[in-house]
């Protein structure tokens, strides 16, 4: 009797785990290389059909998505949710459909805890605490700095987080102070354009830049060498994920401190995805380990291993 090999021509010819992913936009290098990272993993393997739609940073658009994925009958929803608000009634609809919601990269605050299964992603409460710990270990804790932040898309977990956790470490030291704070998108473009807006009511007072992501870091760079200053010297710069570009300002002395976030989340949402249509538990948090780089020589010796 050949059972086994039954069941696995079985498993061989079923159908594939339908995926609907709705992704928020192209705003970074960082979210580039997420969609890629997620259409590279599942539509490479035939135990998965994806489904992928683009939101433009709307998140009415993502709301319609998911009601297209429910309509549809996916197995399971992925959600990279532009803003933390506004998720219940949509996730009730899907909860109601019996499809379950992994978040990718962002979160969401609900009261109903139940209406996700699952978040994949970094604790970015953690990546702004090191982010200031690791400009005060620089510059040196008696320094009288001032900081300009650059936030990310306003009512996002990775902006509000972000400026949450640098705030919890900058707050401890009184040499340490914010004095601007406004919202760059995570985009080069608007990152530089607030930069500039900054650089000319507040010029040579700026110490630092805490950006929440590297593109906005990148623009900042722009508009400050534009300005006439040197990014990286005269002005010190920190930011968020660990894209190439940064790495090569870092390497060139343009910019000081990397602090990583990690956007190759494809393979977790695959096990994730697999894991839940074989009726297993899965972690609550499914979190990647991520690391800072400081300085010129990290960097460089860290380039040849970046994948995004
Ligand atoms: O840091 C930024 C992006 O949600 C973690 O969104 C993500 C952030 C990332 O646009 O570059």
């Amino acid at each position: 009797n050949n059972s086994e090999e039954v069941s696995n021509d079985n498993e061989a010819s079923s159908d594939p785990i339908v995926v609907g992913f709705s992704q928020i936009g192209a705003e970074s290098g960082w979210r580039t290389a997420e969609t890629e990272s997620i259409k590279e993993t599942l539509e490479n393997d035939p135990q998965f059909e994806l489904k992928f739609s683009d939101a433009q940073q709307k998140q009415e658009n993502q709301i319609k998505a998911l009601r297209n994925f429910i309509a549809q009958q996916v197995d399971i929803i992925a959600l990279a949710p532009v803003v933390e608000s506004g998720w219940e009634t949509v996730l009730t609809e899907a909860q109601e459909a019996d499809i379950p919601v992994i978040l990718l990269d962002r979160g969401i605050e609900v009261e109903d805890e139940s209406l996700y299964t699952s978040f994949i992603g970094s604790d970015f409460i953690l990546e702004g605490e090191n982010a200031a710990k690791e400009l005060i270990n620089l510059i040196g804790e008696d320094e009288e700095t001032n900081i300009v932040e650059l936030q990310g898309t306003v009512g996002a977990s990775a902006a509000n987080d972000r400026m949450e956790g640098f705030a919890n470490i900058i707050d401890g030291n009184d040499n340490y102070n914010i004095i601007k704070s406004q919202t760059g998108e995570f985009t080069r473009s608007k990152g530089k354009e607030v930069m500039e807006a900054f650089l000319k009511s507040d010029g040579e007072n700026i110490d630092a830049v805490y950006a929440h992501n590297d593109d906005m870091a990148l623009g900042a760079i722009q508009a400050i060498e534009e300005y006439g200053l040197k990014p990286g010297e005269d002005i010190k710069i920190v930011s968020v994920d660990g894209i190439g570009d940064i790495f090569e300002a870092v390497i060139a002395g343009k910019a000081n401190i990397i602090v990583e976030c990690n956007p190759l989340l494809g393979p977790q949402l695959a096990q994730a995805a697999k894991d839940l249509m074989e009726g297993k538990e899965i972690e609550r948090w499914i979190k990647t380990d991520e690391t800072v780089f400081v300085g010129a020589e990290e960097a460089e010796a860290a380039l040849p291993d970046r994948k995004y």
